[in-house]
Formats: structure tokens, C-alpha cells, sequence
């Protein structure tokens, strides 16, 4: 085997953000950028010579390219084994079960998720532990650290490997393992849901749309839902994934999925209706003339997952980032459920899941999981939401009127202010935490402040702290509002303003969302001088 070293030179942006590296496909594909990178993340591990590797990604422009690139990394790095989806293909929870499953040292995902894809579009890599989990921020600190400073990588001169077909080739002294990228998956999704139950629902003719917007769910959703629980061919519509997603955005809000909402807000819309994102981690779900916002879905899911015989006895407690709505919160104390608050990212649940702290979590942000793996789940938390419609009778509206009056209705929404200048954004966010002590007890835009601070949080297993996770504004009404800049973006900036409202009054439930939110966001307006400093008059997105 002809293993070399490449000689090369750090480039100065390879810093992780809220999952992984995530860059302007042009720049992921300049001379050595991905090597570098992946050296980077070998480099800062210890022990896995001879272990497994699980890669894939969700499919985007780039991926395969890529996957040959990373494939011959690992086997000069001396990774045992490596397991690939066939041409690649591996949904981000799929990838997550299959280390697992497989009990692999880590794995490599190539994915910017919920990013437009093409070569003018993102691409992405991260890292996940033996847990499935992605990298905790010591490890992604460790390997942006090493990028400055890496002179080589390894790499063996070798064919590409044939990834269209399942079966196993030798490359260098390396196994590389070209599985089905959906059977795996899909088996673990029979064992943890009743899939005899969920097959009479469709039997009784129940209705669905299932979005797969031309990124990865396609092929497995097509599998769960028309083949396995026979629901009728064409349940599942945009299933074929496509290198650039058709043009489509794929992450499903209702923005982006605006061609989806409009359709549920018909008259012949089916029942039920579900879209996911570009790697498959997040889900929308929609009723008739019904959007379910993802906060309530995780405070439904909170009520519910003991449902499931796979979760009896296992509800240990349950969290949230903390920009998701407090709807979550009043189920938690209600069936005496320990809480948690994290920062934005999925990284912060690994720790919880692990130690049992938690068994589910999830972020406004559409998405949710459970310790089933260590990544947000979107088709699990479609087949979850279906086996709670099943087991109660219940339409998506009426599960979610159930919740609010029991616990009252969380308003909430966050608006997002995308592609603003870099500095502009960065100055907005100073500027504000430097008003912070003088905040509390200030009446601005007729609202009263009652606290303002930074979240910074304590993982209660590491015991880690990580600071400056968004900063919060409480009003005297408990209404809040949170501020903070994305950490998904390629370039530019991205300021996300959370709002959550509390109404208890069952004639105001069904009172319009941006209205009933309406003084909060003018007041957000002028605390943080939002179009003053950016030039916007409204939000890129509002969901
Ligand atoms: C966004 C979401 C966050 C999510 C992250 C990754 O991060 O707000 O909740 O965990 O995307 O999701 P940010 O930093 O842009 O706000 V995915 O589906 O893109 O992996
Ligand atoms: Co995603």
C-alpha cells in the first residue's frame, strides 16, 4: 500500500459552529481545504487505528468527491474499517444510529444540513463520537485548533472505491463496507414504533404528504411510508435527492415550505402533512389548515412518549435549548419531569442522554430525538407524532388545543434576519450586551424589563461551562425575548430573535401569532435597534 504524506498549510476559517464546518462549496473544494480538515479531526484523536469509521453524507453537490477524498484519508490513517453508505448516501440520523449499531470509534457526516446545496450553494462536515453525538465543544475547539497549524495529512494512492454497489473492497489494508444506506435505519425505526398500528391507520385512510424537498428522507422515507406501512405511492412527493435539492431550500418552515403550507391550507389537504430538511434531521408537521409550531410538538411529544412501549419506564426527563418556547416546560412539571435548558445545538444533549438525565429534547428550530441515537430525528419524530395520533384518535390541531388548554398556549416565533453584514450584526450584539446592567427596571417601547443577561451554560455531567449562548430579556409580563447569531451561516451573518408570550385565556388561543407577538417585536426593534443598525424592516424568515 502506498501510503504518503501531502505537505500543506493551515487555512485560517476552518472554526466550528453550531454543527460542524460549514462553508461556500467553492471554498470546501479549494486545493487541500477537506484534507486539511480531516487530518484535523484524526489529528485530534487518539486510538482509532485499526477501529471503524462510518462516513456519508446527505447527497449535496460535492458529496461524492468528497467521500473518495475522505475514504482514502481513513484508510492512510489506518482506520480498520469504514462504513459507507451506498453512493454515499446517509441521512445525519442514520449515520448517528449506524455508530451505534456498529459500535464504530466515530463518523464523518457531509452534510450543511438545512443550507441550499449546489456548487453555489454550502457544504459541510462534521464529526461524531462513538456515541453517534456530534463532537462536545472540547473536541470541536481541539480541532479547529489543530487546523491552524496542520503542515500535512496522510492519504493512500488508490482507484476510487465503487460506491453504486453494497458489498465490501479492500483499500490499502482497510475494509471499506458499502452498506444500504436506509435498511438499518428503517429496522431500528420497526423496533422502536408498532409499525402493525400505525399500518391500520393508513388502512382506515388516513392521509399524508410527506416533503422530502429533494434531499436525503426520499428513498427512506418512501420506504417507511408507501412500502412498509403502505400508505398509497406518491405519499411521498420531492423524494428523489438531487445534488443542488431542485433549487429548493430544504429546510422546512413556512417559509421555504411555503408550496407545502399552501397546500395544507386547501380544502382537499390530506391529513397530515410532514416535510424534512437537507440531512433529515428536522421535521415540519402540519394538520389541515393547521401548522403545528415545533415547540408545541415537543411539549406533545412530552406528553405522550410513554406511550410508546419502546419509552415505558424510560422518561427519565427531558430538555430543550434554551431559545425554545417554555410550552415543554409546564408538561415537564406537570408529570414531575426534571428539565433542562441548554444552548442551541445538539452537542449540548449528548452529555444528558447519555447519562440518563433525559430521554427526549429538541429545538424550535423543528427539530427533536430521543436517546434512541444522539441526533435530532426528523422521520422518527414524524412516526412518533403519527403513533400518538393513533393511539389517541386525535387530529395535529386537536393534539395541540389539548395541550394549550391544559397548559395554556405558548405564543412564540423566531424571526430570522439573513446574508447581514458580518460587523453590522457583530456590533448590534455588543452594543446590546453592553446595555445589559443598566436594562433591568427600563420601560422601552411600552414593555418593562424585569432581567436581561447572557445565557451561559453549566453541563451538569462535564461540568463544562460554555458562556455567551444568546441574550436574554424577560419582561415584567414573563414574556421573552431572545437574541443571538446563527452559527450554521457561510457567510455574512444571520441575528435570530426569539419571542415566547404565555396566554392563558382560552378566548385568545386562537388569536394570530405576529400579532399577539406584535408589541415584543417592536420593542425588540428598539431595544436592539434591529433596523437602525441593519438596514432590515422585517425578518428573512418568521416561523
Ligand atoms: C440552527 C438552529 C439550531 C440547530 C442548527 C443545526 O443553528 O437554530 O437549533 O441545532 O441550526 O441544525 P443556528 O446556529 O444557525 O441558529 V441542522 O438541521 O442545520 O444540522
Ligand atoms: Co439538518
Amino acid at each position: 500500500m502506498d501510503i504518503k504524506a501531502v505537505k500543506t498549510t493551515p487555512y485560517a476559517d476552518q472554526i466550528m459552529g453550531t454543527s460542524g464546518l460549514r462553508k461556500k462549496t467553492a471554498v470546501m473544494r479549494q486545493p487541500h481545504y477537506l484534507e486539511n480538515f480531516v487530518q484535523s479531526v484524526f489529528d485530534s484523536l487518539d486510538g482509532f487505528e485499526g477501529k471503524t469509521l462510518v462516513v456519508g453524507g446527505d447527497g449535496r453537490y460535492f458529496n461524492k468527491e468528497a467521500l473518495q477524498i475522505i475514504l482514502k484519508m481513513a484508510a492512510a490513517n489506518q482506520f480498520g474499517k469504514i462504513i459507507v453508505g451506498q453512493n454515499g448516501v446517509l441521512s445525519t440520523p442514520a449515520a448517528s444510529h449506524l455508530i451505534r449499531k456498529y459500535q464504530a470509534f466515530g463518523g464523518l457526516i457531509l452534510s450543511a444540513s438545512h443550507n441550499p446545496g449546489g456548487a453555489d450553494g454550502d457544504f459541510g462536515i462534521k464529526f461524531n463520537i462513538h456515541t453517534g453525538a456530534p463532537a462536545p465543544q472540547i473536541l470541536t475547539a481541539a480541532i479547529s485548533d489543530r487546523a491552524a497549524e496542520i503542515d500535512r495529512y496522510w492519504t493512500i494512492e488508490a482507484p476510487d472505491v465503487d460506491l453504486s454497489v453494497v458489498g465490501t473492497y479492500m483499500l490499502g489494508a482497510s475494509e471499506v463496507v458499502v452498506i444500504d444506506s436506509v435498511s438499518d435505519y428503517v429496522a431500528y425505526m420497526q423496533e422502536i414504533f408498532d409499525f402493525s398500528t400505525l399500518k391500520k391507520l393508513f388502512q382506515s385512510g388516513f392521509s399524508m404528504t410527506f416533503d422530502a424537498m429533494n434531499a436525503v428522507t426520499g428513498p427512506y422515507a418512501k420506504r417507511l411510508f408507501e412500502e412498509l406501512l403502505g400508505a398509497p405511492t406518491g405519499t411521498v412527493v420531492n423524494a428523489i435527492p438531487l445534488p443542488d435539492f431542485g433549487g429548493l431550500h430544504p429546510e422546512p418552515n413556512l417559509t421555504y415550505a411555503k408550496h407545502l403550507v399552501d397546500r395544507m391550507m386547501q380544502p382537499s389537504a390530506p391529513d397530515f402533512a410532514a416535510a424534512s430538511d437537507g440531512d433529515g434531521d428536522r421535521f415540519m408537521i402540519l394538520g389541515p389548515s393547521f401548522f403545528l409550531n415545533p415547540s408545541d410538538a415537543l411539549a406533545i411529544f412530552a406528553d405522550y412518549l410513554d406511550t410508546v412501549p419502546f419509552y415505558h419506564g424510560k422518561v427519565y426527563g427531558v430538555a430543550r435549548s434554551m431559545p425554545t418556547s417554555v410550552a415543554v416546560d409546564a408538561v415537564a412539571r406537570r408529570r414531575s419531569l426534571p428539565l433542562y435548558e441548554t444552548p442551541t445545538g445538539w452537542k449540548f444533549f449528548g452529555n444528558l442522554l447519555d447519562a440518563k438525565k433525559i430521554a427526549l429534547c429538541g429545538e424550535e428550530s423543528f427539530g427533536a430525538g430521543s436517546f434512541h441515537i444522539r441526533e435530532k430525528d426528523g422521520l422518527w419524530a414524524v412516526l412518533l407524532f403519527l403513533s400518538i395520533m393513533a393511539e389517541t384518535g386525535k387530529s395535529v390541531s386537536q393534539l395541540a388545543h389539548e395541550l394549550w388548554h391544559r397548559d395554556g398556549r405558548v405564543f412564540c416565533s423566531t424571526h430570522s434576519y439573513e446574508g447581514l453584514d458580518a460587523n453590522d450584526a457583530a456590533d448590534l450584539m455588543h452594543a446590546l450586551v453592553d446595555r445589559l446592567p443598566e436594562l433591568p427596571g427600563q420601560t422601552i417601547a411600552g414593555l418593562t424589563i424585569d432581567q436581561a443577561f447572557e445565557f451561559s451554560y453549566d453541563d451538569p455531567v462535564s461540568c463544562e461551562t460554555t458562556a455567551h449562548q444568546g441574550i436574554c430579556l424577560y419582561l415584567a409580563d414573563k414574556s421573552r425575548v431572545v437574541f443571538r447569531l446563527s452559527g450554521t451561516g457561510s457567510s455574512g451573518a444571520t441575528l435570530r430573535v426569539y419571542y415566547n408570550r404565555l396566554v392563558q385565556d382560552t378566548m385568545r388561543f386562537e388569536a394570530d401569532v405576529q400579532e399577539t407577538l406584535a408589541d415584543l417585536i417592536t420593542f425588540a426593534d428598539t431595544v436592539a435597534e434591529i433596523s437602525s443598525r441593519t438596514g432590515r424592516t422585517a425578518p428573512t424568515v418568521r416561523t
